[in-house]
């Protein structure tokens, strides 16, 4: 199963904010940035309206070079809290059409709609309710691209700046990439541009046609990186950025529970579900995180995280009881137990062989593993009859 990743990018971000705060700025040459100071002003441009765009002001440029190429624009210091608070509402929006979103900065991020589609429509009919949505509620532009890899979808979402949507379809990634200059792949900076131009080689195109060894043994290893990219292609998975983006199980015992035995079973069976909880919506994570309220309401938390992606339930009830294990509670009985699992990513990523085959974090824990299957077995989780009572039980993403 292939991916269908989108690329978000809003559209000259701090300058189209202030644009919309400020109407009197809408439709002028605006840069947001250091003090000018009449030409001799330090310090950079973060941004420039379209408007100023015209004038050759970009980001980084220095502030005394812009106030030359156009002394008349709008210049404004910016408002950061602001931008923040902006960002998170887009981020917001987004969140709402898949859990698996990587944010690389503060105006743009990767979705992976792959397990979206069925529930959302074509990838074409988010991007444009993702668009519409942010338009309405945030009265502010973005730019979209939608292709089957994250290098793609980015180069994708720049072509058509401003309030752009493009489209990459599977078996066109070679096409769409051949006219490109090949200062759009990534880590091309200057010099390798300079390089690459000496020997002749101005376009994707150009690359993706040498022999992969060629470009190996001119550049190394990033060599074969670059020679991938101009093919198109990119393995990488979107992974998901906020530790606070986890799916969990959490159960609240009917009376405080004291014997390690039964909070062992309890935790077995919320692993069981968050196991099977996260495959049915083809995710996996990488953090396993346990949740524990004391008798007096103290509540506590403990992570590990893995460096590979995890949705077996061996593997999380194991981690889980070792965190548990590992806690202190001071004699005190246990209210409350959860299990939970974040840094998400589709199950996809790992049928493209992006994710080693998934193996124990530790040899501590496969010990742990073999103990706790002889001392229960499978069954025996289901079968503990404290369960059967009505435990108040919350689960679900946060
Ligand atoms: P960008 O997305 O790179 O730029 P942009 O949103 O202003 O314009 P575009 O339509 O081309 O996407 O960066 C997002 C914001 O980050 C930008 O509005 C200001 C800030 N920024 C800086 O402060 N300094 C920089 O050098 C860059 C590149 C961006
Ligand atoms: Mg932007």
């Amino acid at each position: 199963m292939n991916r269908t990743i989108l690329h978000l990018d809003m559209d000259a971000f701090f300058a189209a904010v202030e644009q919309r705060d400020h109407p009197e700025y809408r439709g002028k040459p605006l840069v947001v940035g250091a003090d000018p100071k009449g030409g001799r002003g330090r310090g950079v441009v973060a941004t420039a309206s379209y408007e100023a765009r015209k004038y050759g002001i970009h980001s980084a440029l220095p502030i005394s070079k812009a106030y030359r190429l156009c002394p008349h624009a709008i210049y404004v210091r910016g408002s950061y809290q602001r931008y923040g608070e902006v960002s998170q509402q887009v981020m917001a929006i987004l969140q709402e059409f898949t859990p698996i979103i990587e944010k690389i900065s503060i105006d743009e991020a990767f979705l992976d709609l792959t397990g979206s589609l069925k529930l959302f429509g074509s990838a074409v009919e988010i991007a444009q309710k993702i668009k519409n949505r942010i338009r309405s509620e945030v009265q502010l532009t973005a730019s979209v691209g939608i292709a089957p890899n994250k290098f793609l979808a980015k180069i994708a979402s720049d072509l058509q700046k401003p309030d752009g949507l493009v489209v990459v379809k599977e078996g066109e990634e070679k096409s769409f990439l051949e006219p490109l200059p090949i200062s759009k792949l990534w880590g091309v900076g200057e010099k390798t541009e300079a390089v690459l131009k000496g020997r002749g080689l101005s376009t994707i195109g150009q690359i993706a046609q040498l022999p992969e060894s060629e470009l190996g043994s001119r550049l190394g290893k990033w060599g074969h990186a670059l020679w991938l990219l101009a093919n198109g292609i990119d393995d990488r998975a979107v992974v998901t950025w906020s530790p606070q983006k986890s799916i969990s199980q959490e159960i609240t015992f009917d009376e405080d529970v004291d014997d390690p035995e039964v909070m062992e079973r309890t935790l077995f069976k919320l692993a069981d579900e968050l196991a099977r909880m996260m495959r049915k919506s083809e995710l996996k994570g990488r953090t396993i995180t346990l949740k524990i309220r004391l008798e007096d309401f103290s509540t506590f938390s403990r992570s590990r995280t893995s460096s590979d992606f995890i949705d077996s339930t061996e593997v999380i009830k194991a981690v889980a009881i070792e965190m548990f294990r590992d806690f202190d509670r001071k004699g005190l009985r246990v209210r409350l137990l959860g299990v939970g699992l974040s840094q998400l990513s589709s199950v996809y990523g790992e049928q493209l062989g992006l994710f080693a085959q998934e193996k124990p974090i530790n040899q501590k824990l496969t010990n742990l593993l073999d103990s706790l299957k002889e001392k229960y077995g499978d069954d025996a989780i289901t079968r503990a009859s404290f369960l059967s009572a009505t435990p108040i039980r919350s689960s679900g993403k946060d």
